[in-house]
């Protein structure tokens, strides 16, 4: 069926600077566009400190922010968008434990993490930090509406 884009489920999902050295920009692309979430908001980027802090403003004075902002800073960033049903959930569960000896095999974080300071992506946690950081990162003009019809495209 058909979601409007108004009511259509979103969230924020970033590819931290460990990742995108690493290689796994593809990997976990493919692996949303696979489960049949719609990229809808791309760029990458190098965050100043600054903006982590934002980004990470609510572990503010927790004993690892300062190395958690210096960390997110530190490389290109990949932002990104995804839409479709469950997928603050559901990307969570792709994602994988915080800490990546905690995630399960088949987890991005499973497959390609070990420590809790390199865990390779970012995803929001509640459709509420959804919002919040998405609004942080894009500006409404920049999430692309459009509906996926393979079909339409191969003939
Ligand atoms: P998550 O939502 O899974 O990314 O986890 P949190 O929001 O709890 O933590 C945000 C980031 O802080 C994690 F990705 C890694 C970092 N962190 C640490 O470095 N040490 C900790 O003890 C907890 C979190």
């Amino acid at each position: 069926g058909t979601v409007s884009a108004e009511e259509a489920e979103r969230t924020f999902i970033a590819i931290k600077p460990d990742g995108v050295q690493r290689g796994l920009i593809a990997d976990i692309i493919a692996r949303f566009e696979r489960k049949g979430y719609k990229l809808v908001a791309v760029k990458i980027l190098v965050p100043t400190k600054e903006f982590a802090g934002k980004h990470y403003a609510e572990h503010e004075g927790r004993p690892f922010f300062e190395g958690l902002t210096d960390f997110l800073s530190s490389g290109p960033v990949l932002a990104m968008v995804w839409e479709g049903q469950g997928v603050v959930t559901y990307g969570r569960k792709m994602i994988g434990a915080t800490k990546p000896l905690e995630s399960a095999p088949g987890t991005i974080r499973g497959d390609f993490g070990i420590q809790v300071g390199r865990n390779i992506i970012h995803g929001s946690d509640s459709p509420d930090s959804a919002k919040k950081e998405i609004g942080l990162w894009f500006t409404p003009e920049d999430l692309v509406s459009y509906g996926l019809d393979i079909h339409k495209w191969v003939y």
